[in-house]
């Protein structure tokens, strides 16, 4: 009744802005992500006989806030019914500040139930059953480049290239670690509810996976640069057009992008992009890491870089 999975945070390259059930939590829009391999959550879950009631532990902290979203994952996963747990989880990057930390936390939270409860789930299903959590973490499920469509009654993913057969790098300029003032599920509604450029965001995105889909499979970074560009910024138009406008950059996010234009100037292989957070991810190719790690760094306001190669899928690392 016992439980340990991993699970590596992912970063869209194409984005999910919106829901199109919110109940289900069933997102308006396919997506298509990277997973990192250096950023981790460990989650362990523990179900119990004698437990009254579930138990959360983050970093060795009791942490209240989370735990209704977590056990309400749990239940998902092993039903209403299921014993009451204590689950702990390691995490060794800033939580809620932009860096997909609910993605892993929810991907390992899934896979981790489903091995105390000795529950035989394929990993569509683990990604359904994440989604529902998050919709984020259904794409953690798979390792390298996957793509989450939004088909019919439920989310469907694909594989699309694993790790190593295209290495790439992400550099992470971190700006700010305080959590965001506003979560992604409530921004997400205000936009659906609020921006004038919504639809057009929505109806244009089966275009923007189809370019990037080709990209990838064709490995050509520079097509991958120029759509993921743009489906960021576009995502940001629809947040900045929101009322009250949903706002996540700083300066130092502003900084960053024009560094990382410079970088392109100077024939760097490398693209943005950037979350509901303040911190700008730097894809690049391993060759030009080095320059794109050191221009990030020297950008004034960033307070940290962080480096990763791309990963694998959420796994169980341990059950009892
Ligand atoms: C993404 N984001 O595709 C987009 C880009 C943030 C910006 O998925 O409401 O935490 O829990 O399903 O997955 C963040 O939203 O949202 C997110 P919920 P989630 O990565």
């Amino acid at each position: 009744m016992q439980a340990t999975a991993i699970a590596q945070p992912n970063i869209a390259l194409i984005k999910y802005w919106g829901k199109r059930d919110l109940s289900r939590n069933l997102p308006a829009v396919g997506s298509i992500s990277i997973t990192l391999s250096d950023l981790f959550t460990k989650i362990s879950v523990q179900f119990d006989v004698d437990r009254a009631s579930d138990v959360l532990y983050v970093n060795d902290e009791r942490d209240d806030g989370m735990l209704p979203r977590i056990s309400a994952c749990l239940d998902e996963v092993v039903g209403r019914s299921r014993r009451r747990a204590r689950i702990s989880s390691a995490c060794n990057f800033p939580i809620a500040a932009g860096l997909a930390s609910s993605a892993s936390a929810f991907a390992a939270t899934t896979v981790a139930a489903a091995g105390a409860a000795d529950l035989k789930l394929d990993t569509q299903r683990l990604a359904a059953l994440a989604g529902r959590a998050s919709g984020s973490a259904a794409r953690s499920l798979y390792g390298g480049f996957a793509e989450l469509a939004n088909n019919g009654e439920d989310i469907e993913l694909t594989a699309l290239r694993d790790a190593d057969s295209w290495p790439l790098t992400v550099i992470v300029a971190i700006t700010e670690t305080a959590p965001k003032a506003v979560g992604s599920s409530e921004a997400m509604e205000i936009t659906r509810k609020t921006s004038p450029f919504y639809s057009n965001w929505v109806e244009q995105q089966p275009r923007d996976l189809d370019i990037a889909r080709n990209a990838i499979l064709e490995r050509d970074f520079k097509q991958l640069a120029s759509i993921a560009e743009y489906n960021c910024l576009k995502m940001h138009s629809v947040m900045w057009s929101s009322r009250p406008p949903m706002m996540f950059w700083n300066s130092a996010t502003m900084g960053c992008l024009q560094t990382v234009r410079k970088l392109q100037g100077d024939g760097c292989d490398v693209f943005f992009t950037i979350d509901a957070g303040p911190q700008l991810k730097a894809v690049c190719l391993p060759g030009d890491a080095d320059a794109v790690r050191a221009a990030l760094a020297a950008t004034p306001g960033v307070t940290e870089v962080m480096i990763s190669g791309l990963g694998a899928a959420a796994r169980l690392v341990d059950s009892q």
